[in-house]
């Protein structure tokens, strides 16, 4: 049996190169993106490796035709998806396809995790103020779609809620960083900003096991309670922070269940956390699952361990929400600093 490797760009004209040199009883055997190289894979699609062969002992055209279909429709589906997220999450639509033509940075912005229905919008936008054709160089597509996305960054802070609370509750999916973002940001409060804390680590619908965060408060002299008796900050530069253990939003009713608790706890602020290591379909649902409650904004974990920051920009500008804050590392105080969307394209595009 002779393999045979073919290059190609997509799905389509991978189809085209085996039938034109292996006939159509070719049978694909394997299929894999190749790495691309150099600065050129910021805005080239990785292109595709298809190994195919003609089987040695032939039993019938029609179905060996049967099996090349159903092996292209598996390279089809491995092409990068365009998504309906649809739901509580802000005006979601099926992308256009087309955006890779002309303009480089439709590519560039994909390989960095934004999804299509938003790079498609960038892309518009671009061709309605600067034409159709591209400019060269890169940078300057890429600085262009640069001062695009800064002029969508949201101007103000867009609290989801009523509450003027100092005492801040973190949310969100078990095990997304909550309790070490809540001592990050502890730590910041107390040793930076020279402000006088309370903390409370309180069980939800599990017990809180998170002895660190008590710990933690106590090394910075922080009260820590274990229950809520009722509690106003009176002087202004108090703040308080309650740790609660991960919620199952999966399950049905379960953040009615959490509203009802937190309404015992005198209206805090409430920030949504996520694992922005997480695939970004995953991240949405979480806020879809979560916004029945008057979120103030989302914290974003893990970008140590994300190197495709462009996925921020699903956040920014698929959700109703503020992207508040950042954290990157496991360790305390550590990184958990202000979003910025010059940082963000700084990171995005790995440049210094
Ligand atoms: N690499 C990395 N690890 C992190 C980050 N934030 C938290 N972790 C680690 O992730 C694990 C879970 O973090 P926690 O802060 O306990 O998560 P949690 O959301 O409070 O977990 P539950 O309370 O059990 O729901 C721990 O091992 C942390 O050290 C981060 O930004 N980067
Ligand atoms: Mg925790």
């Amino acid at each position: 049996m002779k393999v045979v490797p073919f290059v190609a760009e997509t799905a389509y004209q991978a189809v085209e190169k085996i039938r034109e040199e292996l006939g159509p009883q070719a049978v694909v055997l394997n299929v894999r993106r190749l790495p691309a190289e150099g600065l050129s894979r910021l805005w080239r699609k990785p292109a595709i490796e298809v190994l195919a062969c003609l089987p040695d002992g032939r039993n019938g055209r029609e179905d060996r035709l049967d099996e090349l279909k159903r092996e292209l429709g598996e390279i089809k589906r491995e092409l990068p998806g365009i998504r309906n997220n649809g739901g509580g999450v802000r005006g979601q639509t099926i992308a256009q396809s087309g955006y890779s033509s002309g303009w480089r940075i439709g590519m560039m912005l994909e390989n960095t995790g934004m999804l299509p229905v938003h790079i498609q919008n960038i892309v518009d936008r671009l061709h309605a103020l600067h034409g159709p054709t591209r400019p060269e160089p890169v940078g300057r597509e890429l600085h262009l779609a640069g001062a695009l996305l800064e002029d969508l960054w949201p101007r103000r802070l867009q609290f989801g809620t009523e509450t003027d609370s100092r005492i801040h509750l973190l949310i969100g999916a078990p095990g997304v960083g909550k309790s070490t973002c809540l001592c990050k940001w502890l730590a910041k409060s107390v040793l930076i900003d020279g402000q006088k804390a309370m903390l409370w680590r309180l069980d939800g619908a599990a017990a809180n096991v998170a002895e660190p965060v008590s710990v933690y408060g106590e090394i910075l002299g922080v009260p820590v309670m274990r229950s809520w008796r009722g509690y106003a900050l009176e002087d202004e530069n108090e703040i308080g922070f309650i740790d609660l253990p991960g919620w199952n939003w999966n399950k049905s009713d379960a953040v009615s269940e959490l509203s009802s608790l937190i309404q015992t706890w005198g209206n805090p602020r409430l920030h949504l956390v996520l694992n922005g290591a997480y695939d970004i379909h995953l991240q949405l649902a979480q806020v879809r699952a979560f916004s029945g409650l008057p979120l103030s904004g989302i914290i974003v974990t893990h970008m140590d361990e994300e190197s495709r920051w462009g996925k921020l920009w699903n956040l920014v500008l698929g959700t109703n929400y503020t992207l508040e804050y950042i954290s990157a590392g496991q360790n305390i105080p550590g990184d958990f600093f202000r979003p910025t969307p010059e940082l963000i394209l700084r990171r995005q595009f790995g440049l210094k």
